[in-house]
């Protein structure tokens, strides 16, 4: 398995402010004209993206390994595992980050392999 860097933002949402019952009125009276009102605060999770390994015919499988190990924390035995996945069925999800984390980590396994003159391609996308 891939390691799984879940950065923990949490961003609020104020929703629209709700009417509270008499019930919710600490002097019993009643308000007439006047409305108490609550806010609900809902937690809202940062979107994820999937970062993708993909195939080709040239990438020497070792090669792969070493993306896999270095820039993912990835085990030999589990890099050497999604590589074989990747080589067998063309792609895989080799993890799931940020927007910000997984731009650097395409970016980092681009620049990477065209340095070493390999084609191997990584992209992401919105889980
Ligand atoms: N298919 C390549 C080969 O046979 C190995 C490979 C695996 C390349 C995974 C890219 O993302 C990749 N040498």
């Amino acid at each position: 398995m891939p390691a799984n860097p879940l950065p923990m933002t949490m961003e609020c949402l104020d929703l629209p402010l709700l009417p509270l019952t008499m019930t919710d009125r600490k002097d019993g009276n009643d308000p007439d004209a006047s409305v108490l009102t609550k806010t609900r605060t809902k937690t809202q999770r940062p979107p994820l993206y999937k970062v993708l390994l993909l195939n080709d015919d040239y990438t020497p499988m070792e090669f792969v390994v070493h993306i896999l190990e270095r820039f993912f924390g990835m085990t030999h035995a589990q890099a050497f595992e999604v590589m074989l996945t990747v080589h067998k069925k063309g792609l895989a999800v080799v993890g799931v980050f940020s927007f910000e984390v997984a731009e650097t980590k395409v970016a980092q396994v681009m620049d990477f392999a065209r340095r070493h003159q390999h084609p191997l391609q990584c992209t992401m996308e919105k889980e």
